[in-house]
């Protein structure tokens, strides 16, 4: 036993949290230098993502939908937390052990920067750096010499008093808040691709998209509407931070089992014949009913466009497709069958917004997503399926999966109240690239009654449908089902998304007063 009270073990773990605290706010400013991405949240965040195992991912999504990402992050910072609290506490009797920790934290940062796929070397300075300042912090602040001022408050005859130590604490916590502020300004301002898009000047379409009907809208209030505004449209994607692509240096590689690989900027692209058309976009983790489907009007290139001029060999039979953040997609060379499969440089009548793959992505109709729809792309390679494997295929996701056929109820939501009386029943139905031919409602165990069907411009969009409903007081349950183009009625019988996408019909229950 020493003959001096240890100090309190709130203020120990506190010293511990401030240091870190200081290496993750230096690390953040060292990040805007180099990369977003290579900040060591973001890192191992992505290595995190990366590893998770599918049932895992599954779970997140479901569970926490499009806030998953925070969920990670709040997580990822707890554990931060603890981490450097028990590293003060630790440095309390050795100021040499905590100050190990700490700095074997920010190595994990290093280890996650290092294996990310967009990397380079440069990618794990962020990281060093607050494996360096953090444990140094930490011993600067156990190491301040003795003020006379201290000597009523001190505790320990080598370290520094309370007083100072919890002095010391906050203000280098207030420090690092104040870095890691003005690393969050200085990163939004460099990212700060709102300017750049705002400048670019769109082509007008070779083909331009059929006009919409007004009937495409079945006017039901509470339904989706047919072009979903870029701000509200689904988004799903591994990047914890919305990569940030520079028009200027960006590339697109055509390449691998081609007889003339080549390689084109953005104004070479955009040169290109335009087409314009209507795409309804689907995840494969979209549960019965769920949210991820959206349909927008889309302008880019024909990716056969694009692909004839490299001259496909015969024997390939995949299209690797690679994104700037290292994700990848395959799509099956077979599914470019003179279908509207394009690269896209506009969503909505706007350059592509940065979530959804700014400066081009492919968009091809009739696929889910992650076999198709490849954001911020950087390469298409015609390979084989033997040769290269993508990014969810690994995870165990279907190598080819067509978007099967869905409809969902929207109107009235699930378990609301309804007044009695006369009222609609409405929603959306997708087969992309087969169409919607027929929506069918069945109330209770009353028979099944087709619903009105909204227009559509094309077969590859989803479809607005309504039925006017005559509500008895009391608690109903409402089912859909749709059929495709093809006389194929969606089966009853419910598969879960993975690996090849969900099915079932949905359902709602309410009640009627
Ligand atoms: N770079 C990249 N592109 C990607 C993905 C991704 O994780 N990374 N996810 C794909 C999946 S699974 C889907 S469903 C669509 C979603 O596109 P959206 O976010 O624009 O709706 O993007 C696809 N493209
Ligand atoms: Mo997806």
């Amino acid at each position: 036993m020493t003959s001096h009270r240890p100090r309190g073990i709130a203020l120990a773990a506190l010293s511990g949290v401030a240091s870190m605290s200081a290496g993750v706010a230096v690390a953040q400013l060292v990040a805007v230098a180099v990369a977003p991405a290579s900040s060591p949240v973001v890192a191992v965040g992505g290595a995190f993502i990366d590893a998770t195992p599918t049932w895992l991912k599954e779970f997140a999504i479901e569970r926490f939908g499009t806030a998953d990402k925070t969920v990670l992050l709040t997580g990822i910072g707890l554990v931060l937390v603890v981490a450097a609290g028990i590293a003060g506490i630790l440095a309390r009797r050795r100021p040499s052990l905590g100050a190990a920790v700490l700095a074997g934290i920010g190595l994990v940062g290093v280890a996650a920067a290092a294996t990310r796929p967009a990397t380079g070397p440069a990618q794990t300075l962020p990281s060093l750096a607050g494996a360096v300042v953090a444990p140094a912090v930490l011993l600067l602040l156990l190491h301040r010499p003795r003020r006379a001022a201290d000597a009523v408050a001190a505790t320990s005859p080598t370290g520094p008093s309370r007083r100072s130590l919890l002095v010391g604490s906050l203000a280098v916590t207030a420090g690092a808040v104040v870095v890691g502020s003005v690393a969050n300004v200085l990163g939004s301002r460099l990212r700060d691709l709102e300017t750049t898009r705002a400048a670019i000047r769109l082509p007008a379409p070779a083909e331009p998209a059929a006009p919409l009907s007004a009937a495409v809208d079945v006017r039901v209030d509470g339904v989706t509407p047919f072009r979903v505004p870029n701000a509200d449209f689904y988004r799903v994607d591994t990047a914890l931070v919305v990569p940030s692509v520079d028009v200027s240096t960006w590339r697109l590689d055509i390449g691998g089992m081609v007889a003339e690989p080549y390689r084109i900027d953005y104004d070479e692209l955009l040169a290109m014949p335009m087409i314009e058309r209507d795409l309804t976009l689907t995840c494969v983790s979209n549960e019965v009913g769920g949210p991820y489907v959206g349909n927008a009007v889309w302008l880019g290139v024909r990716l056969t466009d694009l692909l004839e001029r490299a001259r496909v060999d015969r024997g390939a039979d995949q299209l690797f497709s690679t994104s700037v953040d290292g994700f990848t997609a395959s799509t099956p060379l077979g599914a470019l069958d003179g279908r509207d499969a394009i690269v896209a440089v506009a969503m909505n009548g706007e350059p592509l917004p940065a979530e959804h793959g700014f400066p081009a992505r492919m968009v091809i109709p009739g696929l889910y997503g992650f076999v198709s729809a490849t954001k911020w792309l950087v390469s298409l390679e015609a390979t084989t399926y033997a040769d290269r494997t993508a990014y969810w295929t690994e995870r165990g996701w279907a190598t080819d999966a067509p978007v099967r056929t869905m409809a969902r109820i929207e109107v009235p939501r699930p378990l609301s109240t309804v007044e009695a009386g006369m009222t609609a029943i409405a929603g959306t139905a997708w087969a992309q690239h087969r169409g919607i031919d027929r929506v069918e409602v069945q109330i209770d165990d009353q028979p099944w009654t087709a619903a009105r069907l909204g227009a559509v411009p094309s077969v590859d969009t989803w479809r607005q449908w309504w039925l006017p409903w005559y509500a008895d007081p009391g608690r109903h349950t409402i089912r859909v089902r749709a059929t495709d183009a093809s006389g194929q009625t969606q089966p009853a019988d419910r598969l879960a998304p993975f690996p090849s996408g969900a099915q079932g019909w949905h359902e709602v229950v309410v009640i009627v007063r």
